[in-house]
């Protein structure tokens, strides 16, 4: 797995790069798809760009996918211009056209697809929040990506990832995976697969809201993690929301519940030691008043009431997932050694015990907030 430098050195020629290609490196950074740098010189000075593969496991329409994001980032980029805002270019993610062909993708004679973005300087990313301001930054930019993306008025955009946040599904897959047991992990694993199983009503109380639209559908980012912020390095500011490939219709609530997921606990989501994974109130409380600033007028009371509890079901819908994969013989999300799926695991669990046993504190920030 992990696609060559030298593949993409052979891709990086579609794009219309403005210069002489001088260098190819491979970024880290996401369970998913394959990302490289490339540096670009033209007339003495020199940009660089993001090339990135999509992986074609976890997006079986990759066109769709595409189409999605070209719609998206062409929205974000003429609400920028519409409002007149300045450093544009470092705002919101931006397709650079290929050398032929229609579309700002391409795609390889054997079904793969790349896009290139010039990349955003000066900008860094957080895996997790250090300080209560951190998660007030990561609630404002997501709050703030859905409130434009609220007044979206092109084409429907593809569901390109059916039942993606259907926390019911992935429950079931995970019952299968246990009782098929093909990789015979499931009796070490016997502890993490009851206590999840125990929660899984909680997978219930969304989708009927959803379908009655008591809970409103809109057109969310899907993977909200704050490490999917970009922030000035200079300022510390957000300036844009990256990783679109997920964006497509949904709940706002499984954006706040991921961003809830990513930043209360000052652990990492693969922390080894259950036991340090804490909730963080103020760093809640500083997500709340931050993703309320920027989309509070945009939520309904049901949705605001439900925000706490999104945390808990996002969570644990994410502990079910690396679960899974872990049973299933880690197709889907790149390890680093051995059982690392199931270490995965284990901190959402820990995370979503906590968030359960803070569930009435942190309602009642929200309810605080909401007034
Ligand atoms: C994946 O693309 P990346 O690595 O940020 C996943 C998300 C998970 C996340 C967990 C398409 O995101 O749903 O929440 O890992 N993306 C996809 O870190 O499955
Ligand atoms: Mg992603």
């Amino acid at each position: 797995m992990g696609l060559s430098v030298a593949a993409a050195r052979a891709i990086a020629g579609q794009f219309a790069l403005e210069g002489e290609i001088v260098s190819v490196a491979a970024l880290a950074g996401g369970h998913i798809n394959d990302s490289f740098r490339v540096d670009v010189e033209a007339g003495g000075g020199g940009r660089a760009y993001l090339l990135q593969a999509l992986n074609r496991r976890v997006f079986p329409h990759p066109d769709l996918v595409m189409d999605n994001v070209t719609r998206v980032t062409r929205h974000l980029a003429s609400r920028l211009e519409a409002a007149g805002v300045a450093d544009r270019e470092r705002r919101a993610l931006r397709l650079v056209p290929t050398r032929r062909g229609v579309n700002d993708w391409y795609k390889e004679p054997d079904g793969r697809c790349w896009r290139a973005f010039p990349f955003i300087t000066g900008a860094v990313t957080l895996d997790r929040a250090r300080t209560p301001e951190d998660g007030c930054k990561a609630g404002r930019a997501f709050g703030d990506f859905q409130r434009q993306l609220a007044a979206y008025d092109g084409p429907a955009l593809h569901k390109t990832l059916p039942g993606f946040h259907d926390a019911a599904a992935r429950f079931a897959r995970l019952e299968r995976a246990a009782r098929a047991d093909s990789c015979r992990r499931a009796a070490a694993a016997a502890a993490e697969i009851e206590a999840v199983m125990a929660q899984r009503s909680l997978a219930d109380v969304l989708p009927p809201l959803i379908e009655s639209g008591e809970v409103p559908r809109r057109i969310v980012h899907n993977d909200a993690k704050i490490a999917n912020v970009l922030l000035d390095e200079r300022t510390g500011e957000p300036l844009c929301v990256v990783d679109l490939d997920t964006v497509m219709p949904g709940s706002a609530l499984w954006d706040f519940g991921d961003l809830v997921r990513s930043t209360v606990s000052d652990a990492a989501e693969d922390e080894e030691d259950p036991a340090r994974v804490e909730v963080r109130v103020p760093v809640f409380a500083a997500l709340v008043r931050g993703y309320l600033e920027a989309a509070g007028t945009l939520l309904v009371p049901r949705e605001r009431a439900l925000l706490g509890f999104a945390g808990r079901l996002i969570t644990l819908e994410q502990a079910v997932r690396f679960l899974t994969d872990h049973l299933e013989g880690d197709h889907y999300y790149r390890i680093a050694r051995p059982g690392h799926n199931l270490v995965r695991c284990r901190a959402q669990l820990a995370l979503f015990r906590g968030l359960s046993a803070h569930a009435a504190q942190l309602d009642a920030i929200v309810a605080e907030q909401g007034d």
